[in-house]
């Protein structure tokens, strides 16, 4: 059977606004585009790419879920650290790259659309261009509306559903580890995600109403070239599990 991937991205005032993306069989084409330009709620530029999966990966979601939940951000972040530490990233280079999604960190301090992709020992940047930074692409659950509807009765929101199969195809891939936390001000929930931690989801990882937040991703320099290439191009399902444990 041909599956399609069809990418939505909009932008609102020079600004990525919305982004959306599924891998779906030709029948199911129709209605996910119908689907994918109601969601901006006003853009000025949106684009909608669809292109025919070549060579699918599907794997199992393997990641073992915990959630904690801290009185302050503070602690929350340190422990956050302390989970990279457990992953192998070396401390000061997790405190940096807290430090870098707190910060904001394209130039000037200004969130990006991509990842950070940082050497877990040294704490060098290996990205191409920082402002833009990687991308995690060409990646759906293959039975989304079977994922969603587990991960919100679980406890989980719409975040929740992509950042989880996001995190999969990261270890697919090679990412040593990843820590994340949205730059939208009202979200203050985040993870760290690693083969050992399997995804933590971890709040407040912010206070509420800041709008910095990102993702760094922990990759060693010499597997640097193919992390990248997996990351935005390969195509890989995620089999839906039958249930997902409570989410906080
Ligand atoms: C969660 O709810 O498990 C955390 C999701 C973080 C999503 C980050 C984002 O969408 O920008």
């Amino acid at each position: 059977m041909k599956l399609y991937s069809v990418r939505m991205h909009a932008v609102k005032d020079g600004r990525h606004a919305s982004g959306a993306e599924r891998i779906v069989p030709r029948e199911k084409l129709e209605s996910v585009l119908v689907e994918l330009a109601r969601r901006p709620k006003a853009f000025e530029l949106m684009r909608i790419t669809v292109e025919e999966v070549k060579e699918l990966n599907r794997v199992p979601f393997t990641l073992k879920l915990s959630s904690y939940r801290f009185s302050s951000v503070k602690e929350a972040r340190a422990f956050a650290a302390e989970l990279l530490v457990r992953e192998g990233v070396k401390k000061e280079v997790a405190e940096k790259a807290v430090r870098l999604l707190a910060e904001g960190p394209a130039p000037g301090g200004r969130v990006m659309r991509g990842a950070v992709l940082m050497d877990p020992v040294t704490g060098e940047r290996l990205e191409e261009d920082p402002s833009r930074g990687v991308r995690t692409v060409r990646f759906d659950w293959s039975d989304r509306e079977k994922a969603r509807e587990l991960i919100l009765k679980a406890g989980g929101t719409e975040r929740t559903v992509d950042a989880l199969a996001l995190a999969q195809k990261n270890l697919f891939c090679g990412v040593l580890a990843e820590l994340c936390w949205s730059d939208d001000p009202s979200y203050v929930t985040g993870y760290v995600a690693g083969r050992s931690t399997g995804y933590a989801r971890i709040t407040p990882l912010k206070e509420k109403g800041d709008p910095k937040g990102g993702r760094v991703y922990f990759v060693k320099k010499e597997e640097l070239e193919r992390v990248r290439r997996c990351l935005e191009e390969a195509f890989l399902l995620v089999e839906t599990p039958d249930t997902f444990p409570p989410l906080f």
